[in-house]
């Protein structure tokens, strides 16, 4: 509804928008002016954020209105990276890109084409598969390799859909944060979760550092060796089943595989966990015991507990989920509830004509020989399982099956195994968000490259590098469609209204891939906008609901959460005649998983020593001392964003470094001092901040900094190697998780000492 607010000036409207400053998508009121934004505020019975708003998605007035925004699509006028452009339209400009892609396609097939994204900002993604799919490349790279959705893929291929928390469902005795401070990367969720603790829940919070999680919700705390998680998880299952502290009607029915997995975790006791996670034996068991005996409870997902431990990476996502299985907290309220696709949308694979990629295609994607879980081969069996048990249409889409990004960088630099000769990039600052910096650039830089295209709102170091940049809109100049379908997952659904019209020449992501899709003869598969692509969405559920269009459900309704059946494993299946179980190949939760078996690698989870850690490497230590991990968040900013918003550089001017005290004293280090961080690979600048919350051994690093305020022209480009933690990480094959590839963002071993100069 848009509701007259102001009964004195009918100028003033409100709207009702989804906010995609991250990946919470809180409900905003937008109060709209004579056409102009002039305030934005919580919706107040909004279940994600109930009327409140961070810092962050306020300053999105700003970000609206900055001069610096991008506002009409620019073509390279000198060489790459010159910052020379000129202004181009769109239809010139895509009449160019669709013949060039043409060429290529008839030269070197359509797997020459690559496209690349990060958190894909909801719809850019989907639409940008649907496009790939349609040209019949299979060589789409996004971050979900290393954050969240490998995850989610995993879970799905040992219990049948992932475990996104879904609020509102039952308060639970015990809440596991691991790897996780929503604190600062989920603002939203903290202030509910702060509403949990007061209604008794427990909360175990396994983090190297004392975070503010830890600080505001912890009854027990772990202050674990980072990239150790994999042990301690093990040695959790070491004492649950040791101490007989498992749902042991659950896991004779339901689990399939115990007794090899009972053979393994007596490889983890707890003194030996203790001995690698630097965790006191004690401590281990007591937090085991806590989860165990406390029903219900719940794990929740965390990047730096599983998802960016490279080598662990698998092992310690999947040790989660037996965790969760084991306790038999799956699919209770306040316990882990499985999700799978919306059962009222036309969601991922479907939405995105995932079925349109020939076979042959699929063969040809980059890394899928490796690293075959993340890839077509280990998606295929997902698909399977989960057709016939959700609704007839499998899980996922959007990112999955995506192809590699290391391998996609080499394939571009070597031609080999096949040339890749374009690259679309949207959503998504490369330079600054994959592991290898120098990699990503000399890529990007390569001359096999014959056309580089980015999706943006502003000139990035990234983007600086491309032949065209196209001037896309924010979430305030575009419906926006919370589904986590399109991570075909999750299946409620959540939506928000466009504010104003998009400003000067932006368009939405939809406008350029349609756009493009037309010329490339895909007509027959392109909604005419954006807003009726999500009526086609939706159209099951809105056909329930008796609305015309989605604009119609997100003015009148806003979401919808489908009814939540209580352990569904056990229901009777009205097809089938029998109980549901499980969406896997075996019906059960898969301990033992056949998903790994299959694929060729270890069914159950271990530990790995991390490659670059004091006890891998203690030659290595002696030079480089001291336990690195990157990417701490902060409430300012999201990733590379947001460094030109004044509000919020306010808060966080510079990129910042934790260090503890005494480290920093012995290194003569000061509290607000510029230090150089430095690993074999090389060296950035950040500001020391003392930090007596964190091991002495260990420092902290932000991720994400470029500086808008500095030289353009490559190869500064933004000053885009000062101060970039990836320009201390690795991407070779030694750092990767085997099934997934999904590399480590933490640990490495650095070394840190005062930048005079
Ligand atoms: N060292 C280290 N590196 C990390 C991490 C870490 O912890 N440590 N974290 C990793 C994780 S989890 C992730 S998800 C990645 C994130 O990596 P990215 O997704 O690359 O992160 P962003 O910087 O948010 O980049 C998004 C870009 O998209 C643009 N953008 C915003 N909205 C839209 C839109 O609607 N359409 C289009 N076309 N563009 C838009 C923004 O201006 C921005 O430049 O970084 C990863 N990198
Ligand atoms: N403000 C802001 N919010 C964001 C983002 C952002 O860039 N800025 N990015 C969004 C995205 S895409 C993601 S993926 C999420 C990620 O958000 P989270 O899942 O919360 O992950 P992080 O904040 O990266 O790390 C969480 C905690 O893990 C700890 N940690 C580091 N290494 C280890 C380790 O080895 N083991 C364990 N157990 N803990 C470790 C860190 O000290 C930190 O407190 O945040 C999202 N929200
Ligand atoms: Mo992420």
């Amino acid at each position: 509804m848009v509701c007259v607010t102001d009964v004195m000036n009918d100028e003033i409207e409100t709207k009702r928008a989804l906010c995609f400053a991250c990946s919470g998508l809180a409900g905003v009121e937008a109060t709209v002016k004579d056409g102009r934004v002039v305030k934005l505020s919580g919706e107040p019975d909004h279940f994600m954020n109930k009327g409140w708003l961070c810092d962050r998605s306020r300053a999105f007035m700003e970000h609206l209105y900055h001069p610096d925004r991008l506002n009409y699509p620019l073509k390279r006028a000198g060489r790459r990276g010159e910052n020379k452009w000129e202004r181009i339209s769109w239809d010139q400009a895509l009449d160019e890109i669709a013949k060039k892609l043409k060429e290529i396609k008839a030269d070197y097939g359509a797997e020459a084409l690559a496209s690349v994204c990060g958190t894909g900002r909801g719809h850019q993604q989907i639409i940008k598969e649907r496009f790939m799919n349609l040209f019949g490349s299979p060589n789409s790279a996004n971050a979900g390799q290393w954050c969240a959705i490998y995850n989610y893929m995993l879970e799905a291929a040992i219990y049948g859909g992932a475990t996104r928390g879904k609020s509102g469902l039952g308060v639970g005795k015990c809440l596991v944060l691991w790897g996780k401070e929503p604190a600062e990367s989920q603002a939203c969720t903290f202030r509910n979760l702060l509403e949990l603790k007061r209604a008794g829940t427990k909360f175990i919070v396994i983090d190297p550092k004392l975070s503010l999680s830890v600080d505001k919700l912890a009854d027990v705390w772990l202050q674990i060796r980072p990239g150790t998680d994999a042990a301690l998880a093990l040695g959790w299952l070491n004492v649950i089943i040791a101490e007989e502290l498992y749902d042991k009607e659950f896991v004779d029915k339901w689990c399939y595989g115990f007794d090899q997995l009972k053979e393994r975790v007596k490889e983890y006791p707890p003194e030996k966990v203790a001995e690698i996670t630097w965790i006191p034996e004690e401590k281990i068991v007591e937090a085991a015991r806590l989860y165990a005996t406390s029903k219900p409870a719940s794990i929740q997902w965390g990047v730096k507990g599983g998802d960016m431990e490279g080598v662990n990476a698998s092992s310690m996502m999947h040790a989660k989920c037996i965790l969760r299985a084991i306790t038999g907290n799956l699919d209770v309220p306040g316990g882990d509830i499985i999700q799978g696709p919306c059962e009222k949308a036309n969601y991922g694979p479907i939405f995105e004509c995932l079925d349109m990629i020939p076979p042959k295609q699929r063969a040809k994607q980059l890394g899928a020989d490796k690293y075959r879980a993340w890839t077509w081969p280990g998606y295929e069996i997902i698909y399977e399982a989960g057709k016939r048990y959700w609704y007839g249409k499998g899980c996922f889409g959007g990112y999955a099956p995506a192809c590699d990004f290391p391998s996609l960088w080499r394939a571009i630099i070597t031609g080999k195994p096949y040339p890749v000769k374009a690259l679309i990039c949207g959503g998504h600052n490369p330079l600054l968000a994959n592991a290898n910096t120098h990699i990503v650039y000399k890529a990007l830089k390569s001359p096999n490259l014959e056309l580089t295209v980015v999706l943006e709102q502003w000139m990035t170091p990234s983007a600086m590098l491309a032949d065209y940049v196209f001037p896309v809109a924010n979430w305030l100049e575009k419906p926006v469609v919370s589904m986590h379908t399109s991570q075909g997952m999750g299946n409620y659904v959540s939506i928000g209204e466009k504010v104003v019209e998009p400003l000067y020449d932006r368009k939405p992501d939809h406008y350029f891939y349609r756009e493009l899709g037309l010329r490339l003869g895909q007509e027959k598969y392109w909604c005419d906008t954006l807003e009726d692509e999500f009526t086609w969405l939706l159209e099951p559920l809105l056909d329930e609901l008796g609305y015309d269009s989605a604009m119609e459900f997100a003015r009148k309704e806003r979401w919808w959460h489908p009814p939540f059946v209580e352990k569904r494993y056990e229901k009777i299946n009205p097809k089938t005649g029998k109980q549901w179980g499980f969406a896997t190949p075996t019906g059960k939760a898969e301990v033992y998983s056949t998903w790994f078996e299959q694929l060729g690698y270890d069914p159950l989870p271990h530990y790995e020593e991390p490659p670059e850690t004091p006890v891998s490497n203690p030659e290595l230590a002696k030079e480089y001392p001291l336990i690195l991990m990157t990417g701490m968040r902060f409430r300012a900013m999201h990733h590379s964003e947001h460094r030109q918003i004044s509000s919020l550089r306010r808060l966080q001017p510079y990129p910042t470094t934790r260090i503890h005290p005494d480290t920093a004293r012995e290194l003569g280090i000061k509290d607000g001092d510029w230090v150089f961080i430095e690993t074999v690979r090389g060296r950035i600048k950040q500001k020391a901040s003392l930090y007596a919350g964190i091991n002495p051994k260990v420092v902290e690093i932000q991720h994400g900094w470029w500086f808008p305020e500095k030289k353009a022209e490559d190869p500064s480009l933004f000053g885009v190697f000062e101060s970039n933690a990836n320009v201390l990480t690795e991407d070779d094959e030694k750092h990767r998780d085997a099934p997934s590839g999904a590399v480590a963002f933490v640990p490495y071993l650095c070394k840190v000492y005062p930048a005079n100069e």
